[in-house]
């Protein structure tokens, strides 16, 4: 599909009337367009849509999941032409990407931003040239208006939320040590504030970033055990880098699950596996299967068509009650 330029897709800016696509519309998209989308050129009516995705790497088994997913629905014989590329956890990567896809002319952009913040000079790029874009997953701070059309992705705050309220509830005498995900990243700024502010600040012995990682978990852990030897919970800001924490742990001689307990977020197999295992404790579910979701906004997009601000995808949560019948028919 061939663009004409930038006006007429930023002319024909669709009634501002929201359809809702998602189960629960909710939270401000932080410099998004909000309801409206630039009319496209082209796709999206029988046309195929030439759509530029940038990943922001594969740290984890909840990011395999949500490449999966997204790979899966943005096929050739749904009508997409995609350019998937992965930024191995590195923003220029993703800024080069996003510059290249400019010169592709592609008819929808959709990234997952590795960390909030500096985005402002490449969206004022994509914006200049007439491309909508979506925000997949993780949320951005820009000061360009309208720099993007919708975000989909869960609500990192109420996964926080709901961290921090089950420690509160089961953990009285909880010493906690928190393992934060990616620096600067939405996830772990918006799990974080969520679940301190629910524990209280002095439940909380230390924190250090084990970046989303398994082994940056471990690491992490096993520095945190020296220094505190007194914890008896662990928050991680997702099921690696507990995976990670859960060796160090082993390796210094205490059980998972019961010398210290451990409280994640994901709900992928092998977090829900440790469930069963009794070396996890809860587990707070980030839904990544939402590929099918994303295509029908590419497709509204990529024709001008009004979608929701933000599309929250709904998560659920897990105890150990749950069985190795459930953990085995899950989707990711
Ligand atoms: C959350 C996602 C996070 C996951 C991690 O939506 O951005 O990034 O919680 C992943 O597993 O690395």
């Amino acid at each position: 599909m061939s663009h004409t330029g930038k006006w007429p897709r930023l002319a024909a800016v669709a009634a501002s009337a929201v359809v809702a696509l998602s189960l629960a519309a909710c939270g401000s998209g932080g410099g998004g367009g909000g309801a409206e989308s630039g009319a496209a050129s082209g796709g999206g009516a029988g046309g195929t849509i030439k759509i530029g995705f940038s990943q922001l790497g594969a740290e984890s088994g909840w990011r395999t999941a949500s490449t999966e997913s997204i790979k899966s629905s943005l096929t050739a014989d749904k009508g997409f032409d995609l350019t998937f590329v992965d930024a191995q956890q590195k923003q220029e990567n993703q800024i080069k990407a996003l510059r290249d896809f400019i010169a592709q002319d592609v008819d929808v952009i959709a990234f997952a931003p590795v960390i909030e913040t500096g985005w402002d000079e490449v969206l004022q790029e994509v914006k200049d040239a007439g491309i909508p874009v979506i925000l997949v997953d993780r949320t951005i701070k820009t000061s360009v208006d309208k720099s993007y059309v919708t975000h989909i992705g869960s609500d990192m705050a109420s996964e926080g939320k709901a961290a921090g309220e089950w420690v509160k509830k089961n953990v009285p005498d909880a010493k906690i040590f928190e393992l934060q995900g990616t620096m600067g990243s939405g996830p772990q700024i918006d799990r974080e504030k969520a679940f301190d502010e629910v524990v209280g600040a002095d439940k909380i012995l230390g924190k250090a970033s084990g970046n989303f990682t398994r082994a940056e978990g471990k690491t992490a852990m096993e520095a945190a055990l020296q220094a505190h030897p007194n914890m008896n919970l662990v928050f991680a800001h997702n099921d690696d880098m507990g995976l990670g924490a859960i060796e160090a742990i082993e390796a210094a001689g205490k059980v998972p699950g019961k010398d210290i307990k451990i409280v994640t977020i994901d709900g992928v197999r092998d977090g829900l596996q440790a469930l069963v295992d009794k070396k996890f404790n809860y587990v707070v579910e980030c839904n990544p299967i939402f590929g099918e979701q994303l295509a029908e906004l590419v497709k509204k997009v990529a024709a001008g068509e009004s979608v929701p601000e933000k599309t929250v995808v709904e998560d659920k949560a897990f105890d150990q009650t749950i069985t190795q019948a459930e953990v085995d028919a899950r989707a990711y």
